[in-house]
């Protein structure tokens, strides 16, 4: 196992955060965390996939039953199409998308969803997109973020929809995110927005996926993405703000898919990474010494597949799901 100094990857650590929190029904973290349980059941299941095997050789997705995983998805799932967070609540976007990835990962799309039910997910994704400018609504309340436009795109190419042009404006929808590029070649969440690392990923992944990739400056945008990274070694989501792990994720996957990701000092962040591990309880937390969540712990392990940390399993930077699962789709 790769070592900085004296740190390591305390694999067996985080599985057991990960299926504590999600186990642990009546917990804190749990139970606060049921606007977003949807997407915390994405992040536990993918970071048991990415971390592959214990020092047995056992897979650590085996830790979690592939049918409860399975059926706490399925019990947010709307008639409408959609998912909502956690059962009872409004379709959503954003727990749409994480439900997809989850059913995907686990080979369950198509067992759980009849092709029917799979064309209602993607009309109600499709029926998001604003005729007028081609951006992407969250919801029916009409919030408008680039981070839709991605959740969208990335949808539909995991429900198998082909081509995307028989569902949604494509054309429209690329314009909608050229709309948000600013100055310095990054993206906001709506035009005239600041440019945030979050809202790069989004958009650079939402072009990889809609075949717009090459309208991006590369050399320009790459820049701005690696001058994200602090003296610390960690990366901060924008300039003068703090370094925190998720960017780890949301800076490097934009680099992957722009062919760039060497141009980050490798060492110096996984050292970051590694210095926001809790050794003792495990999971991982945005800074060093503060308090872990299931968010950090995921975006950590994803970024540490990314830089080809040893014995993870690799990370597709496009869906944010494992590299193996997308080949065997063909995607
Ligand atoms: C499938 C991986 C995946 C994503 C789905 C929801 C989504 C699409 C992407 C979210 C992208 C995003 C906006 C990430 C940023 C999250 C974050 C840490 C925001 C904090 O913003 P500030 O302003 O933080 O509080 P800073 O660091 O700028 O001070």
């Amino acid at each position: 196992m790769e070592s900085v100094g004296s740190l390591v990857l305390r694999k067996e650590k985080h599985a057991e955060y990960v299926v504590e929190f999600q186990k642990d029904k009546a917990g804190y973290e749990y139970v606060a965390s049921e606007y977003l349980r949807l997407s915390g059941i994405y992040w536990g299941t993918t970071a048991l996939w990415l971390l592959a095997e214990d020092e047995e050789g056992k897979e650590f997705k085996e830790r979690l039953p592939r049918e409860e995983v399975v059926k706490d998805v399925m019990a947010c799932w709307n008639g409408d199409g959609g998912f909502g967070s956690a059962p009872g609540h409004d379709s959503h976007l954003l727990y749409t998308l994480s439900a997809v990835q989850v059913l995907v990962t686990y080979g369950a799309l198509e067992e759980e969803l009849s092709g029917e039910d799979r064309e209602r997910t993607a009309a109600f994704v499709a029926g998001l997109q604003s005729a007028e400018d081609g951006s992407f609504r969250g919801d029916k309340w009409g919030e408008v973020d680039t981070r839709f436009s991605y959740c969208a795109a990335s949808c539909l190419t995991l429900l198998g929809v082909k081509p995307l042009e028989s569902k949604i404006d494509v054309p429209k929808a690329v314009e909608f995110v050229l709309a948000c590029r600013n100055f310095d070649e990054g993206f906001g969440a709506r035009p005239g927005d600041e440019t945030h690392a979050g809202q790069v990923f989004c958009c650079v992944g939402a072009l990889t996926l809609l075949g717009a990739l090459d309208r991006v400056d590369k050399d320009r945008l790459a820049w701005w993405l690696c001058e994200r990274q602090t003296k610390g070694g960690g990366l901060n989501g924008r300039p003068q703000k703090l370094h925190d792990v998720c960017y780890t994720w949301w800076v490097l996957s934009s680099l992957q898919m722009l062919g760039r990701l060497h141009w980050v000092d490798r060492s110096k962040l996984i050292h970051f990474i590694l210095s926001c591990q809790d050794e003792i309880d495990g999971g991982i937390s945005d800074r060093p010494d503060d308090e872990v969540d299931i968010f950090h712990t995921f975006f950590g392990i994803a970024g540490l597949s990314l830089l080809g940390y040893p014995g993870l399993e690799p990370v597709d930077a496009r869906y944010a799901m494992p590299a193996r699962t997308m080949k065997e789709l063909g995607l």
